[in-house]
């Protein structure tokens, strides 16, 4: 049997005229889009992630400071920090320490995105890109907060794991994800993200998500056009997070 993702739509807590005031929203955004395209950048999008719906609790010992600086000094080209606290045991507290620390590389709230009050509270928190997951949203939704993103300065990157999803692309889009990991049997395949690679247009930066664990897979992908990876488990289960993602 496997555990089911329900995506209930948040409370909104913070009036939206006070997270308007916050130094993060007044802040210029970073472009992941341009970190990665830039010449001899390792492409490597750092998580920090303290648990998961399909592996349970993967590391509580370690600080999201600590753990996210030690991804920028290793060279990652962007941080993604999960804000879902009920299946990733994330929070908008890890957001904004993230941001503190690290003013100057890309941040990405990984978070189930539903609600436009959600994207501005991203970037009150100090994020720079937000995450559409196609398999959770209508194409009419996705298209409205992608906007709405890009309004306020932010990129946005769209998650498939199909090519039916492709189908829900729209203009505001910067980043196309592959997520390798099928959301109903958590099993990962890199070839869903060689195999879905061939229907994305040139338009779109491509990076590959999930299940990454060796420098070989990423030559792979980069041969098939992948210029981002995006990679948590791997350097969240060790001790050291930031020395595991030197390697
Ligand atoms: C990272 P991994 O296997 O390296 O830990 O995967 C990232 O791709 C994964 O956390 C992820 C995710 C998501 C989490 C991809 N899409 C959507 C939450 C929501």
């Amino acid at each position: 049997e496997t555990k089911k993702v329900e995506v209930t739509r948040q409370k909104k807590v913070i009036p939206v005229a006070q997270l308007k005031k916050y130094p993060g929203y007044q802040r210029k955004c970073n472009s992941l889009k341009a970190a990665l395209l830039k010449h001899n950048s390792t492409g490597i999008i750092a998580e920090f992630k303290q648990k998961s719906p399909s592996k349970g609790e993967i590391n509580f010992g370690v600080k999201v400071e600590e753990v996210t600086k030690g991804y920028a000094d290793a060279g990652a080209s962007g941080l993604s920090v999960l804000t879902d606290y009920e299946y990733f045991g994330g929070t908008l507290a890890n957001l904004a320490k993230a941001r503190e620390v690290n003013p100057e590389i890309p941040i990405l709230r990984k978070d189930f995105m539903i609600d436009t009050y959600q994207i501005v509270e991203a970037k009150a928190f100090g994020a720079d890109v937000i995450l559409l997951i196609a398999a959770c949203l209508e194409k009419e939704l996705a298209e409205t907060l992608a906007q709405k993103a890009k309004s306020l300065g932010m990129e946005v990157l769209m998650e498939v794991h199909n090519a039916e999803e492709l189908t829900k692309l729209n203009d505001f889009v910067d980043i196309v994800g592959v997520n390798n990991r099928n959301l109903k049997t958590f099993k990962v395949d890199v070839e869903t993200s060689v195999e879905l690679a061939k229907f994305i247009t040139e338009r779109f930066v491509k990076i590959s998500e999930s299940g990454l664990a060796d420098t070989e897979t990423i030559h792979y992908l980069r041969k098939h056009g992948f210029k981002g990876f995006l990679i948590g488990e791997t350097f969240m289960k060790t001790e050291n997070p930031g020395e595991a993602c030197r390697k």
